[in-house]
């Protein structure tokens, strides 16, 4: 070969879908407005608002049940091709059953559909993104089996309602968060978590496991056989998959990584994304045994039965990821000193975090080199590179005013540079996005985390949203399709292109 080598511009396909996404109670407000009934936030931020770094909850948050064709603006400004947001089940069902329908919650929905079709802007809907409805939780909440009846016939109704416009469904937002981390977060281990979430660990947290993934697979099959044939979309779930590095290359350490995978993404994809189905073998080994030596007479974690399994085991279009952050994972290295019946200890490894990752607004999240490629490739391999998006990705920082927010400059261009690196490798990546919209209520970290590439100044009645400079760098991205490390915007004002 002779001449200069030229190398070629990478390019994302002009199909990719590029968005940003929010969820219900993190930005709607209306907490009681028009017939809402009680979701477990509501409940929480009410009962125990000291387990809220800044004491706040979400009655307003970002106003968007008010402010709703703002959004959608603000998707036209960045010209995303894509929203995904989720439905508050307790907004168009009060009491969480399918007796009792709110017409001004469904209402409102179509409304706040109909506004983004009008803009060729294509709905993600989560039916699920943590706001139970506090009756169900009543009830048992996700340690009931019934839950995934009543998520069922939940489903059916947005199926219903809003299948012939939305053709991408999302059943659950993060299981892992639902059923192990928000059962509230792990620092919570045992009694001291607030009313009204579940409080045992170790047993609540697997009985959600299993019957989360029935409830996905009941509330696919329903859309596989009663909708799928007339409104012809997808219905899939998304599962936060941080990545698990060994610290060593010692095979002590790659095992404990394994493992650790396995506990945190493992035990919610494999039922319905492995060959095999069911949990992952090394881990319910590993769980029944520690049950064992417990004195139980039966494992912690609930096997699937034969048909359970058969039921969850395909029963999702795609595999939606949300991803954050890494961690290196040791054998022997920062182990748990506490030794309390729980996933953690069942896992039993340690976690370290190396100085020189650049760190965030939120001590969980730190830049981690390449994290996203490396969990698309090992998922690709794990699950025969099913159908990917990746749902959230994101870079908190503080609560004061900066609009010049380098840092998430930094580290969006970093996880899109392994987006591209992931297409390049043939994972079946359909699409991106951005976590968040617009600043929001962050859960425990309430208004103190922030995650917008718009800013929000939460005691500004009028919520005015400001685009911050990592608003125009992606709006770069988004319009010409490739990833230029060095654009600055000329101004800070937005316009419609
Ligand atoms: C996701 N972790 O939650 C949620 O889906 C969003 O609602 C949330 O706002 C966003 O990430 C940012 O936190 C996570 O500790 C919360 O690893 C915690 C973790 C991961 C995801």
């Amino acid at each position: 070969c002779h001449g200069s080598p030229v190398t070629k511009q990478r390019r994302f396909p002009t199909k990719f879908m590029f968005g940003a996404a929010t969820s219900a109670y993190q930005i709607e407000g209306a907490w009681d407005v028009d017939g809402k009934g009680e979701s477990i936030w509501d409940r929480m931020t009410h009962m125990s608002p000291g387990f809220i770094e800044d004491k706040s909850n979400g009655d307003i948050a970002a106003d968007s049940y008010h402010n709703y064709k703002r959004d959608v603006q603000m998707l036209r400004e960045m010209s995303l091709d894509t929203y995904r947001f989720s439905i508050s089940w307790p907004r168009i069902l009060p009491t969480g059953m399918p007796n009792d329908i709110n017409p001004a919650g469904i209402a409102f929905y179509k409304n706040f559909i109909n506004e983004l079709l009008k803009y060729k802007i294509t709905p993600m809907v989560t039916l699920y993104h943590w706001d139970l409805p506090q009756k169900l939780q009543e009830l048992g909440g996700f340690a009931n089996p019934l839950i995934s009846d009543w998520f069922a016939d939940y489903a059916r109704i947005v199926f219903q309602n809003f299948g012939d416009r939305v053709k991408h469904f999302i059943t659950f937002n993060e299981p892992r968060e639902t059923c192990i981390v928000s059962n509230m977060f792990s620092s919570f281990n045992g009694s001291a978590g607030p009313e009204p979430f579940n409080k045992s660990t170790n047993i609540v947290n697997y009985l959600c496991a299993k019957h989360l993934a029935v409830a996905n697979a009941k509330a696919y099959h329903i859309y596989d056989k009663e909708f799928r044939a007339t409104q012809k979309g997808q219905c899939g779930i998304t599962v936060s998959v941080d990545w698990y590095g060994a610290h060593t290359n010692s095979p002590e350490d790659k095992n404990a990584a394994e493992l650790k995978r396995q506990g945190e993404w493992g035990i919610f994809a494999n039922p319905i994304f492995s060959t095999d189905g069911g949990f992952p073998k090394e881990l319910s080994d590993r769980i029944a045994k520690k049950s064992a030596q417990q004195g139980y007479t039966k494992s912690r974690l609930p096997e699937f039965t034969e048909e359970e399994k058969a039921l969850v085991k395909g029963s999702a279009d795609f595999l939606g990821v949300n991803h954050y952050t890494g961690f290196l994972v040791s054998a022997t290295v920062n182990k748990l000193e506490n030794h309390v019946p729980s996933l953690a200890d069942d896992i039993d490894v340690g976690l370290i975090v190396p100085q020189e990752w650049p760190k965030s607004g939120a001590d969980w999240l730190t830049l981690t080199p390449n994290s996203l490629y490396n969990i698309l490739h090992q998922l690709k391999a794990k699950y025969n590179n099913p159908v990917f998006y990746i749902t959230e990705n994101g870079w908190p920082t503080t609560a004061e005013f900066n609009l010049n927010d380098d840092d998430r400059i930094t580290y969006y261009r970093a996880a899109l540079e392994n987006v591209l690196d992931a297409l390049d490798d043939g994972v079946n990546l359909k699409g991106y996005m951005a976590w968040s919209l617009m600043d929001n209520f962050e859960w425990l970290g309430g208004y103190t985390q922030r995650f917008g590439l718009y800013y929000i100044d939460f005691q500004d009645p009028a919520r005015t949203r400001i685009p911050k400079k990592s608003a125009f760098v992606y709006k770069h991205i988004v319009n010409n399709r490739y990833l230029d490390h060095t654009y600055q915007p000329e101004s800070m004002t937005m316009t419609i292109d």
